[in-house]
């Protein structure tokens, strides 16, 4: 009765007979999907709509990779062999050549004085791009060799023992003229005669606690990175604050 009075009322196909219409004026298909909210087949539109996504997305997924590794020549990539990065071009500003780079390294007094992240921060915060950085505890052989030119001064011994009585943090910055900026941030080797707003000014009190180490030449910098840092380790990337921070 139910179903004759259905079939009265609409033009039903074979496979809505076996649904009962939970209202009694739901008399078509349309009526009869609303109440249910089952499509029996998905609609053209939503083919369609599928079709042009896998389309789109087969075109734009290859031209992005080819940009990714193409653009600007200075992006790194996993080799799949070893799973190593690999960065096969110059890092650069506004396609001027290789950046200036600075060695700067948190003291074993700045380590434990919970000074890390301050310190990073100021350097981050100014827009210099940190390039390589590692928590070791660094051998006296190291040490010396790091300090080699100050051997002769009576504090070296003293020096040594300090630089060698906890882990340090070495680090490698990159920027326009970061290694005259990055010991300006650090103060004079004295904090007594550092300026407030300087990191020595601001957190420590005695030349032999200072806290942190800065490259005080550009060549001085080259060798302090390369006795503290394998070339692998230094990460060239292209940071998307660039534009924002030269012309
Ligand atoms: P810098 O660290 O500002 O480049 P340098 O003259 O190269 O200063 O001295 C290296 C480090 O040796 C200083 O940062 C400080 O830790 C230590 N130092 C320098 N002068 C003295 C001193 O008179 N007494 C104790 N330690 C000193
Ligand atoms: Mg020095």
């Amino acid at each position: 009765m139910a179903s004759q009075s259905r079939r009265s009322r609409g033009d039903y196909s074979a496979s809505y007979r076996n649904f009962s219409c939970p209202q009694p004026a739901c008399s078509t298909q349309e009526e009869y999907l609303v109440h249910h909210h089952r499509p029996t087949r998905p609609s053209r539109f939503s083919l369609y709509s599928w079709l042009v996504l896998c389309s789109l997305a087969l075109l734009l997924v290859p031209a992005t990779l080819t940009s990714a590794s193409s653009h600007s020549g200075d992006l790194c990539e996993k080799d799949l062999d070893s799973n190593e990065p690999v960065c096969t071009a110059k890092s650069t500003m506004s396609g001027d050549g290789e950046r200036e780079r600075t060695f700067i390294m948190i003291k074993p007094d700045g380590v434990q004085r919970g000074l890390v992240g301050e310190i990073v921060k100021r350097f981050e915060q100014k827009g210099f791009k940190l390039v390589a950085m590692k928590f070791t505890w660094a051998s006296e052989s190291l040490l010396k060799q790091h300090y080699a030119d100050l051997s002769s001064k009576p504090f070296f011994p003293g020096l040594v023992k300090y630089m060698s009585s906890g882990p340090l943090v070495p680090m490698v910055w990159e920027g326009l003229n970061v290694v005259k900026t990055g010991r300006q941030m650090l103060g004079e080797t004295n904090p007594a005669q550092s300026l407030p707003g300087t990191i020595r000014g601001d957190y420590c009190i005695e030349v032999g606690r200072n806290i942190c180490h800065g490259s005080d030449a550009v060549d001085s910098a080259k060798k302090e990175i390369a006795l503290w840092f394998k070339p692998e380790e230094l990460i060239k990337w292209k940071s998307v604050e660039d534009p924002w921070l030269y012309e």
